[in-house]
């Protein structure tokens, strides 16, 4: 196995957090959610506009934070264009574990990436955490490119290949 010299593949994808307040009109709470929880939440990793990212991303492993039930979650075989996401109810802001597993072809290993589950307007300045009051949800989300350096031969045909 050879890799391609002098060649750095790179590859956009979003990670982040979405939240949103429990309201009986808007989102009212699911049955069986416990009394103290007060928002629900999506954590994920996609590809920009939904563009595929299976094809170089195959499992992403999620750590919660140790009060949630099973905090460590897996997620694979996603359809292409299907993000890598898990839900959930609750009441505070933590740190969450994303790692990313490639696919076997690239024989690299995993990358971890950690992001603040937002529930709270924030902002650096007021006046943005004052736009933020008035929106439907919290959205904390971050653009990043996986950058592959000098990729095996077999694992370049796979990321260049239409
Ligand atoms: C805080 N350091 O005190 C943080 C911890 C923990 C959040 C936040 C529990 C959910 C569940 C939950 O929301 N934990 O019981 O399933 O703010």
């Amino acid at each position: 196995q050879k890799r391609v010299k002098g060649v750095s593949i790179f590859r956009p994808f979003v990670y982040g957090t979405t939240a949103k307040p429990f309201d009986p009109e808007t989102n009212p709470k699911p049955e069986g959610t416990p009394a103290d929880h007060t928002h629900s939440w999506t954590v994920f990793v996609k590809g920009v506009d939904d563009t595929d990212i299976t094809y170089w991303c195959k499992k992403v492993q999620f750590k919660l934070h140790e009060s949630i039930p099973n905090p460590l979650r897996t997620i694979e075989n996603v359809q292409p264009g299907e993000a890598y996401e898990v839900h959930e109810t609750g009441w505070g802001e933590f740190e969450i574990t994303i790692k990313l597993y490639f696919v076997p072809e690239s024989q690299e290993k995993p990358q971890t990436i950690y992001h603040h589950l937002r529930l709270h307007p924030y902002g650096n300045t007021e006046a943005e955490k004052e736009a933020m009051k008035t929106a439907p949800e919290i959205i904390s989300w971050c653009y990043e490119e996986m950058v592959f350096n000098e990729p095996y031969e077999n694992f370049y045909d796979v990321l260049t290949s239409p």
